[in-house]
């Protein structure tokens, strides 16, 4: 499989409702599409930086440069064995992840398309007999406005189906918030992710929310830290889950080797695509710790290749990958991802990543391409 051109496109996107977390609000999606031509045939990736360096140092305009610069010269015009060589070829650029998962999800895609092989199937997905046929799925619910707003939309979820509510948290909006979440819904599946929010100096804080049987606290330390959530979880009961800290299989297994885990987040473009992901789910299934699909607000291209990656054995737990109309009026594959009333997604035997792509809209909220090649 040679690549012959590879496309960039940044579509501008408003979100439904504004995202709110403890690094800030997001109102509007800027996506980079990256579609990667080669053998008569395209495959698609989602680069998933925000729109600023907060969750982590990528952002749309690096993911941009790291891309055309180093990351398409690396694999445009080389014979590639298979999606696998996207990785090492481009693993000396230092950090970028992103930026590079989005090449190397495109790629996985074109080798899927190629093949005519639905893409859940090309990574090695399909559960643990390679009989599942759908994702179990949860909700990522941002900060609100108000304590009761948020009760309402976990309820509104909950009818829809979801099976676990994931709320955001922050200093001033963390204890009093769960207690009052678990007061009115005592059996969900619940749990917090602080965005690396708080220090060890709030240990004993944060030890108050053992009262609430959480599945999980999610990245309540430093984004790069590993040490301090292995002191962390040795004070907390509720099992830590790491986000921003697990960029490589590496880190996954230095948080095994200190504990400073239960469970894991694999995020696609936070380990730079499929093959680094599967790594990391490997090595996590080796430690016996459960994973599941993280969800950096996706447009369609992005969150098909989330399904598909949640179809891996050890993906046990239900992640954020949720329907589309949550976050889109209008998504950019069709039909948009729905959800069952079990809550959950069914996969597609489509080849690839199983969607169309909405060519029409994509072209119309395009703010700026570039082909290479
Ligand atoms: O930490 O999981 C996170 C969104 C943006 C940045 C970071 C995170 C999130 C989410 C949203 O929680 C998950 C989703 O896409 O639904
Ligand atoms: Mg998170």
């Amino acid at each position: 499989m040679k690549l012959e051109r590879i496309t960039l496109r940044q579509i501008r996107m408003p979100l439904v409702h504004y995202f709110e977390t403890s690094f800030g609000r997001t109102t509007g999606r800027d996506i980079i599409l990256v579609e990667a031509r080669g053998e008569g045939a395209s495959g698609w990736g989602e680069v998933t930086a925000g729109e600023n360096p907060f969750y982590n140092e990528e952002w749309t305009g690096s993911a941009w440069m790291i891309l055309r610069d180093y990351v398409a010269p690396q694999v445009l015009g080389r014979e590639l064995k298979s999606a696998e060589d996207v990785y090492p070829l481009a693993a000396h650029i230092r950090g970028h992840n992103m930026a590079r998962g989005g090449l190397e999800t495109a790629v996985w895609d074109l080798a899927a398309r190629l093949e005519g092989a639905p893409l859940w199937k090309k990574i090695g997905g399909g559960g643990a007999l390679g009989a599942r046929r759908e994702i179990p799925c949860g909700v990522s619910i941002g900060i609100q406005e108000s304590v009761e707003q948020l009760l309402e939309k976990i309820g509104r979820e909950l009818a829809d189906g979801y099976q676990r509510i994931k709320i955001k948290i922050k200093p001033g909006w963390d204890v009093d918030v769960v207690r009052r979440v678990r007061e009115r819904f005592p059996a969900i599946k619940l749990m917090a992710d602080a965005n690396s929010a708080y220090t060890l100096a709030d240990a004993e804080h944060l030890r108050q929310l053992d009262d609430f049987y959480l599945m999980m606290i999610e990245q309540p330390l430093h984004h790069d830290d590993i040490i301090d959530h292995a002191e962390l979880q040795r004070k907390l009961q509720t099992p830590i889950c790491l986000d921003e800290s697990i960029r490589t299989a590496h880190h996954a297994e230095q948080a095994v080797r200190l504990r400073a885990c239960g469970i894991i987040n694999i995020k696609l473009g936070r380990v730079a695509g499929f093959g680094e992901a599967r790594r990391v789910h490997d090595v996590a299934q080796a430690a016996g710790i459960p994973v599941w699909c993280g969800g950096m607000l996706e447009a369609g291209v992005g969150r098909a290749h989330n399904v598909a990656l949640a179809t891996l054995p050890n993906f046990v737990l239900p992640g954020d990958v949720s329907a589309s109309q949550r976050y889109w009026k209008r998504d950019i594959i069709q039909p948009a991802v729905e959800i069952t009333p079990r809550g959950t997604i069914a996969i597609r035997d489509e080849p690839g990543f199983g969607y169309a792509l909405d060519l029409d809209y994509i072209r119309s909220i395009t703010v700026r391409e570039e082909s290479l090649g």
